[in-house]
């Protein structure tokens, strides 16, 4: 089933939410976009984190030069409206803003900047074994971009060429997803994910400057690993060390906390998820299912907010 889109200050029905063919977006990429997801938890629908993911949106968009007319209140408000709107408790969440009709060529500075959000239902992003199963991987032949070519840190279309690229030589070739060493040769991400390591004990993770997204659940699963007492450190992680991990996992808001149990064919720890991912998950778990919310990371969604 198809829902109402918010366009450009509006829900409309899914049908009119079009663009123009001659869209500054679609020669150029020219777009910034997040990913945010809102969850059925006990406690009622609750959006996780979206301030941090409306935050994110604004500083893409400042990296590109893009004004998004609105403000981060009014971008959340409309958010909860969209989800009201469409009935469904749980969904994905996509904030799209990009450069609209203007004059063709590089330069986007006279084009508009139009502003969108849709809501669908999304499983689990990397099937529905993935969560407790774990997944296959390889390490992608191409390359995290280098810093000073493509900001890392803004969430861009055009960003997703690359991510694409090693999305489909996984798939191609019988992997769920590929990670992606940086520019040096140090482990960055996945197409989609941010990445952990663990070894006796002690967490690892890519340092935001390594030209990696610098995820919100990265950042959840640093804050709840921390609390639940492990070191967790943010440092160049060599490619072999995947290999002889313990245990390994991907974060992301679509992938959420989901295990590695294969790395080119090697496989991690006992081949199955491991138990401080275990306990990891849990206790994201704890907050997206059971609504247990001790950080205000959740945004309820009023029931009756659609008009
Ligand atoms: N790295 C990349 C490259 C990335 O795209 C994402 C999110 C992350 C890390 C994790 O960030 P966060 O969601 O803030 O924890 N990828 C989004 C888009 C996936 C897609 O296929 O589209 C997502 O998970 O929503």
């Amino acid at each position: 089933m198809h829902h109402d889109i918010w366009f450009n200050g509006k829900l409309v029905p899914y049908e009119k939410a079009t663009l123009h063919v001659l869209s500054h977006v679609v020669h150029y990429g020219s777009s910034v976009f997040e990913g945010i997801r809102c969850y059925d938890t006990e406690r009622g629908s609750g959006v996780f984190r979206l301030r941090e993911h409306i935050r994110r949106l604004f500083d893409s968009a400042k990296i590109y030069r893009m004004t998004i007319p609105y403000t981060i209140e009014e971008l959340e408000a409309a958010t909860l409206e969209t989800i009201a709107s469409s009935g469904l408790k749980a969904c994905y969440i996509r904030p799209v803003v990009y450069r609209g009709m203007g004059s063709l060529g590089v330069n986007p500075l006279k084009n508009d900047v139009e502003t969108v959000i849709a809501v669908w239902e999304w499983g689990a992003y990397l099937g529905p074994e993935a969560l407790e199963s774990g997944v296959d991987v390889h390490v992608a032949s191409w390359s995290r971009m280098a810093p000073n070519t493509f900001p890392a840190m803004a969430k861009a279309g055009g960003n997703y060429l690359n991510a694409s690229l090693v999305k489909m030589d996984a798939v191609l070739n019988g992997y769920n997803e590929g990670i992606m060493l940086n520019k040096e040769g140090y482990v960055a991400e996945g197409s989609g994910e941010n990445l952990f390591i663990i070894r006796d004990g002690v967490i690892y993770t890519a340092p935001s400057s390594l030209s990696i997204l610098p995820g919100i659940t990265r950042d959840t699963v640093i804050t709840l690993a921390s609390e639940l007492g492990y070191r967790v450190e943010e440092r160049q992680i060599p490619r072999e060390a995947l290999y002889i991990a313990d245990e390994l996992f991907f974060t992301g808001t679509a992938a959420e906390v989901t295990p590695i149990r294969s790395v080119d064919k090697h496989v991690i720890g006992s081949g199955k998820r491991g138990p401080i991912t275990t306990e990891i998950q849990n206790a994201f778990f704890e907050v997206i299912k059971k609504g247990n919310d001790p950080h205000g990371w959740l945004t309820a969604v009023p029931v009756n907010a659609a008009v």
